[in-house]
């Protein structure tokens, strides 16, 4: 039995020129895990790019990229669409796909032959680890942990501005999952029976995830038993690297936002998943 790995896809980001490059890179990514033959695909947070996305887009753009292969889903911090009740963005996965699991007490679990997937959802630091207790209750001997945090040291907080120290990964590991799978960091680590996956979208965060500027290699994973890194093949985007305490960045992510979901409406309309193949 075998089981593919993806994360922060990003879909819809309405800034270009990330908007179309995302879809392909995640057509690649989901072709790249059928070649491999693969029962069940994890997906760890972040389909989505916004909170608030137009529902056509979302809607559009699930139908243009199928899979016939059930999904194991976590909520991203993007993806949480908090001023919506009931979830929307969970709603609309469900409609287009197989999606599997089963909330337990805010805990989602999937079980899988003798494998046992346990998901948290994103959660605000200072609560996270009250959610791990919770799930430290469901595990067998052979579980997967799929959570979408800032996790130190894969994460440093220095490194994007965000409000958050960073959760340790030592204190992750003392509940005693056999197997952890992060999303939310979009740079792939490996590092023992831990997994940072890495997305396979760009988004303007990447460009602080770079190390002297180089391009992030994007993976996808699978695992049996233990995890392998399969490289994805992108096209490198232009990244605009913005100064985060310039509030002219913001102005400009704004009218960018509003271009872009302009653009976004009238590009969906032209293209099928003929497009990426
Ligand atoms: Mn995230």
């Amino acid at each position: 039995m075998k089981i593919g790995i993806i994360s922060d896809t990003h879909l819809g980001i309405p800034q270009s020129p990330f908007f179309l490059e995302n879809l392909k890179n995640y057509l690649r990514a989901l072709e790249l895990l059928k070649k491999q033959n693969v029962d069940l695909i994890i997906h760890a947070g972040d389909i989505f790019d916004r909170q608030v996305p137009s529902f056509d887009i979302a809607h559009k753009i699930l139908e243009t990229v199928p899979i016939n292969i059930p999904m194991f889903y976590v909520q991203g911090n993007h993806d949480q669409m908090r001023t919506f009740e009931n979830n929307p963005a969970l709603n609309i996965v469900k409609e287009h796909y197989d999606l599997v699991g089963t909330y337990n007490n805010g805990i989602r679990i999937y079980d899988i032959e003798d494998v046992r997937i346990i998901g948290i959802d994103y959660i605000k630091e200072s609560l996270f680890e009250a959610q791990l207790k919770k799930a430290s209750q469901y595990k067998t001997p052979n579980t997967l942990l799929i959570i979408h945090q800032y996790i130190t040291p894969y994460f440093q907080p220095d490194e994007i501005p965000c409000k958050e120290q960073g959760f340790p990964i030592e204190k992750v590991r003392s509940y005693g999952f056999q197997y952890i799978v992060n999303g939310h960091l979009h740079r792939p680590i490996k590092d023992g029976n831990t997994i940072v996956v890495g997305g396979t979208s760009y988004t303007r965060f990447e460009s602080i995830h770079f190390i002297e500027r180089e391009w992030v290699e994007k993976k996808v994973w699978t695992w049996d038993n233990g995890f392998q890194d399969i490289t994805l093949e992108t096209t490198p985007t232009q990244i605009l690297v913005g100064d985060f305490n310039n509030i002219y960045i913001y102005i400009y992510i704004w009218i960018e936002l509003l271009i872009g979901t302009y653009l976004m409406k009238k590009m969906l309309n032209n293209i099928s998943s003929q497009t990426f193949t």
